[in-house]
């Protein structure tokens, strides 16, 4: 039976690439004199690399000014993503990233309705602290058994180990769970760890080829457009009632972009 949720936040809770990490990275960037701009568009294939500072690492090729020696690549990457941090929160407190369209009604309907909620998120716990803080306020840690985000593992998505902390803080086993994702590498780390699955697809992730999720849908807001289609009853958000009769019936789906 369901017992928790836990839901990934880069693009699941708020669509906080584009408007948000995207607009903090390009920040750092300025203010250490760089000319580096990530655009939208260039931002989108860097989202294929899992954590800030390793993306940063890994478009470090492709910019002449970088510096030569990896120990100096590292201190560099270290330095811009501290600042990309301060900046995110930054952006998050003045109000810009918003949470997606029925997400606020699913959390607090799973808060009054007995089911746990967890994050598990390759994000950095700051961010997730100035995103929940600034739209659940700053108790909002008291409403989750479990929060576990890229500081807390070695291996951050696509490999399981976020989703098995999340599991085994939480104290739920593997079928208990139903993980909310918007990403391949998301989608992946939640079945290596044997997770059930929901698939919120995202700005940065429309049309992605996605494999074994027990439903796909294009936001929380439509109960309609899902697939697998829920039994008839009134369009509107996905209820915790969808979420537990596909949980419970667990079928199986793909959709190849
Ligand atoms: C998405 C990510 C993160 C963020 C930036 O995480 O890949 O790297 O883009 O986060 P998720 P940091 O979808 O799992 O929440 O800069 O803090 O690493
Ligand atoms: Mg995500």
């Amino acid at each position: 039976m369901l017992q928790v949720l836990l839901w990934d936040v880069d693009g699941t809770l708020a669509e906080s690439e584009r408007d948000g990490h995207r607009v903090a990275f390009n920040r750092a960037f300025e203010s250490m004199g760089l000319s580096w701009r990530w655009s939208e568009a260039h931002y989108g294939t860097l989202l294929r690399i899992t954590g800030g500072r390793e993306r940063l690492l890994a478009d470090m090729p492709a910019q002449s000014d970088a510096p030569a020696l990896a120990d100096e690549r590292e201190a560099l990457a270290r330095e811009l993503h501290r600042r990309k941090n301060a900046a995110y929160a930054e952006i998050v407190r003045e109000g810009a990233i918003a949470l997606r369209p029925g997400v606020r009604e699913l959390i607090e309907e799973a808060l009054g309705g007995g089911l746990a909620l967890g994050i598990a998120t390759t994000t950095s716990r700051s961010n997730v602290e100035a995103l929940l803080g600034r739209h659940f306020g700053a108790g909002w840690g008291r409403h989750f058994a479990a929060v576990v985000c890229g500081e807390d593992v070695a291996a951050k998505k696509p490999d399981p180990e976020v989703y098995l902390r999340a599991l085994e803080t939480a104290q739920v086993g593997t079928l208990q769970a139903l993980a909310l994702e918007d990403s391949p590498g998301g989608v992946a780390a939640a079945r290596a760890a044997e997770v059930p699955v929901a698939v919120t697809r995202s700005a940065y992730f429309p049309n992605d080829t996605v494999e074994g999720v027990i439903a796909i849908g294009p936001g929380l807001h439509d109960r309609l457009a899902w697939v697998p289609a829920l039994p008839a009853g009134a369009a509107g958000r996905v209820t915790l009632e969808d979420l537990r009769h596909w949980h419970a019936s667990m079928e199986h789906v793909s959709q190849f972009g």
